[in-house]
């Protein structure tokens, strides 16, 4: 009995002790738990990836190049149609990505280029292509008619700008 009575008392301050710890330690998860996603709710709605408009024409390739010559997209000026998409390839000098200055961009084009972006580091900012063979394809339907300026963000600097024009 008394082995008894000691083993009951043992194991109902150690159901305390464990309760207390417990609780404390389930209210320390639960805040830092609800800290993370807190953290990462602004990066839930990626911007873009919702209501990219499908290419319907065709698709023009543009190298991004960066040599003795100089850093440049190839060809760095081209027209195409709406519905058109262009595809970036990384052929050398890295790393290259495609940039468009939001504060450049008409108001109605906005959106839609935006939505037509994959991966965008930034407003209008696409990811970074780091080795030969990388692409970055965006669609332009959607997108009003004109003319819209981008560059490389990396390259900006040494001048490794382009131009579309979509008519
Ligand atoms: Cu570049």
């Amino acid at each position: 009995m008394r082995f008894l009575g000691f083993a009951v008392m043992t194991s109902a301050a150690l159901m305390l002790s464990a309760c207390g710890g417990d609780k404390g330690a389930a209210s320390t998860d639960t805040a830092v738990m609800m800290g993370d996603s807190a953290a990462m709710a602004p990066a839930a709605p990626a911007a873009g990836t919702s209501a990219m408009a499908p290419i319907t024409g065709t698709t023009h390739e543009v190298k991004m190049i960066g040599d003795a010559t100089g850093f440049k997209f190839d060809p760095a000026e081209i027209t195409i149609k709406q519905g058109d998409g262009i595809k970036w390839v990384f052929v050398n000098g890295g790393p290259h990505n495609v940039a468009f200055d939001p504060a450049t961009v008409p108001a109605a084009a906005k959106a839609p280029l935006m939505a037509n972006m994959p991966e965008q580091m930034g407003e209008l900012m696409g990811k970074m292509l780091l080795a030969a063979g990388e692409t970055y394809t965006m669609s332009f339907a959607g997108v009003p008619a004109g003319t819209y300026d981008y560059n490389c963000t990396p390259h900006l600097a040494m001048n490794m700008r382009g131009k579309i024009t979509i008519q």
